[in-house]
């Protein structure tokens, strides 16, 4: 049988955001690294959901190192406060494990008490047990131009620790508008999940960046009681709500010391400072660094793409 690596070798490419030779793969209608689609391969024919199971999924720089935390904050709550809680001396990433790397191999390399899982494969490419399984999936999308933007710093901000270039962000805008950006193209990332969202409802729980700074703590609840977390009434007098959004909040976590100085997969090819992760948290940055054309371009694309579906972004 074809080694995955062989498999990949095959698989259409184009170049990635970088001057490296780290090309994007088109694997099964998404791009990729090819480091995380032999994770994918992988996860696919190894990993096992359990019921209890809560899914975190998301295109990239979507608001992913946020709902981790909030999550895990309400898992968690009786075990740990907002003194306490792992997610002060962790970044989020640390605290869920990633199906296509961390578990990967095999699905027990997990902590038996913490039900959460996180990843970016699209809906069609998820392995087979989860959906099949009677596990919760979570989804969180962001307006794609806001999106874009983030992600682009993202690549700057590594290929800077990394000593490598990014292409020029007109560079970037054109393979995003193309589809071409890592588990993209993002329309069909957002549509893959709104669907399932729509014909499995009790299954997959659908958020979206914005409306969740908007209104943080609603959504927290929603989400508490989707998962089977429900906040009871005497907790929410005792503010364990507010005290989760402060805690999960954008000026809180990316103040954190593991936050500012701390790194995620350390000793690893994969080694990323935390503080990539946090940048401004806003709705709307993409008007510092979109053009009117650009922006209108990306509307257009969006318009275009979600047409008849019923979700706006
Ligand atoms: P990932 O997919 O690689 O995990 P993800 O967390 O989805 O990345 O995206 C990072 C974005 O979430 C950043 O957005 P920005 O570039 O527009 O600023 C980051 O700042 C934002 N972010 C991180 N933590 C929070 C938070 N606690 N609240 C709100 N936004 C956050």
């Amino acid at each position: 049988m074809a080694s995955f690596k062989e498999i990949i070798s095959t698989l259409p490419r184009r170049k990635g955001w970088t001057d490296s030779n780290n090309d994007l793969f088109l694997y099964r209608g998404f791009w990729c690294y090819s480091f995380f689609i032999e994770g994918v391969m992988s996860a696919q024919q190894n990993f096992q959901s359990q019921p209890s199971d809560i899914v975190i999924c998301s295109a990239p720089k979507t608001g992913t190192t946020w709902l981790k935390s909030l999550t895990f904050a309400i898992v968690t709550r009786t075990t740990f406060d907002d003194s306490t809680s792992p997610l002060l001396a962790n970044l989020s990433h640390d605290c869920v494990p990633f199906l296509e790397v961390d578990l990967a191999q095999s699905s027990t390399n997990r902590d038996p008490k913490n039900p959460l899982l996180a990843t970016h494969v699209p809906y069609s490419s998820l392995p087979r047990s989860i959906i099949d399984s009677s596990c919760k999936i979570v989804y969180i999308c962001r307006n794609p131009k806001d999106s874009f933007v983030s992600f682009y710093h993202f690549i700057a901000r590594l290929s800077a620790s990394k000593d490598m270039k990014p292409v020029a962000l007109e560079e970037a805008f054109e393979l995003y508008c193309q589809g071409v950006s890592n588990y993209g193209p993002y329309w069909d990332h957002v549509l893959g999940f709104w669907k399932a969202s729509l014909d499995r409802p009790d299954k997959i729980f659908f958020l979206k960046y914005e409306e969740m700074i908007e209104d943080t703590v609603l959504y927290i609840k929603k989400l508490a009681d989707f998962i089977g977390y429900p906040f009871s009434s005497e907790e929410i007098k005792k503010g364990s709500v507010d005290k989760i959004v402060s805690m999960c909040s954008f000026e809180n976590l990316s103040n954190l010391e593991v936050n500012k100085s701390g790194k995620h997969r350390e000793g690893t090819p994969g080694v990323i400072e935390n503080k990539i992760y946090f940048r401004k948290g806003k709705v709307g940055d993409w008007e510092n660094y979109l053009t009117p054309e650009m922006a209108a371009q990306l509307d257009s694309i969006t318009l275009q793409k979600l047409n008849g579906s019923g979700l706006t972004l």
